[in-house]
């Protein structure tokens, strides 16, 4: 297979290394509100009409991070009519059909915490909250929440203790069957010793601290970086938050740091917005593409690419020789590369 550079819009990249590891674990679900929506890439458009819900519109609103399994006549929308903020999730399962879902994967927990977790709903019929613990051998029931919706918005809420043996859980909304439900502020975490926004990755800049090894918000006068002669930086509405960079193919945009030693541990975050998704459509979809990489001077150390499985993947060297052994991760298709479209 060809590996060729797409067209990305970088509007952001972040790498932070922390000093310390955190002591609290992350207690993430995000988009729980509701609040988040966002549109198929039109490449898959057919594929959702054909395998998933029934949707509103010919171009749907579709909830951010979310993932669903859902049986025929099952149907998903958003609704105005929210228990927080301007937005809920409507679902609902159709008589006699299977139950529709609606799955947040994965959230990281820590072995041995107990952690609530629930949902506010509304409307009539069954729902059940249910949380599922990834092991090796797959996925395994570890504790639900049930109700049963009425007039008034009502908290179905429960609690699970996590095996030793689970380090992600399944975090899954469930209409009964006949069910028709408003779904909103669904939530999943333990106590933390400091305040924690789950949307804020979704809705603020991220923003440097002591712990920031590189920063890019190409708001700023960049020096380190090199742009390449046909790439270019957008206007202040052109990137995810402010400006953004403009990369034209099959041109590279570089950005150099040095750093005294490679720190055990860290994150990479970058905001993306492909122009394109070749990767999508049966002609074109036997090429990789990159569209990040970090390179040390000699080797690639981590690369986060577009695959033939229409997914995203993050790769990342785990030995120093040339063909050494990597690891990588993949976030499935239906919550990355199908949620792609230009100026999203
Ligand atoms: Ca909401």
């Amino acid at each position: 297979m060809r590996t060729r550079k797409l067209l990305p819009l970088l509007g952001l990249i972040v790498l932070t290394f922390p000093a310390f590891a955190q002591t609290a674990p992350p207690n993430l679900l995000p988009n729980g509100s509701f609040e988040f929506w966002s549109r198929y890439a039109p490449e898959r458009l057919a594929h959702l009409r054909q395998y998933g819900p029934q949707v509103e519109g010919e171009d749907p609103l579709l909830p951010v991070r979310w993932n669903w399994a859902t049986d025929r006549g099952a149907k998903l929308a958003p609704s105005p009519d929210a228990h927080g903020g301007k937005a809920a999730l409507a679902l609902s399962a159709a008589k006699g059909a299977a139950p529709a879902s609606l799955m947040m994967d994965f959230i990281e927990v820590a072995p041995g915490g107990t952690y609530e977790f629930g949902a506010w709903v509304k409307g009539s019929g069954g729902l059940a909250v249910i949380i599922q613990g990834q092991a090796i051998e797959g996925l395994q029931a570890l504790a639900q929440a049930s109700g049963e919706a009425g007039l008034e918005w009502q908290h179905v809420t429960g609690k699970v203790e996590i095996p030793g043996h689970i380090r992600l859980v399944r975090f899954t909304l469930q209409a009964r069957p006949g069910a028709e439900l408003l779904l909103d502020d669904a939530h999943f975490g333990a106590p933390l010793n400091q305040p924690y926004d789950p949307d804020a990755v979704l809705s603020q800049k991220p923003a440097r601290d002591e712990h920031t090894l590189l920063f890019a918000d190409f708001d700023a006068d960049q020096p380190d970086l090199k742009t390449g002669a046909k790439n270019r930086l957008t206007d202040a509405g052109g990137g995810r938050f402010g400006r953004g960079l403009r990369l034209q193919k099959p041109e590279n945009a570089t950005l150099t740091w040095k750093i005294a030693h490679m720190p055990p541990e860290g994150t990479i975050e970058c905001w993306l917005s492909p122009d394109a998704m070749p990767m999508l459509a049966k002609e074109t979809w036997e090429t990789i593409y990159h569209f990040l990489e970090v390179r040390s001077p000699t080797l690639d150390l981590a690369t986060l690419q577009a695959d033939t499985s229409v997914s995203l993947r993050w790769t990342w060297r785990i030995a120093e020789a040339l063909y050494g052994k990597q690891n990588s991760l993949v976030a499935p298709s239906a919550i990355s590369l199908a949620r792609m479209r230009p100026l999203q």
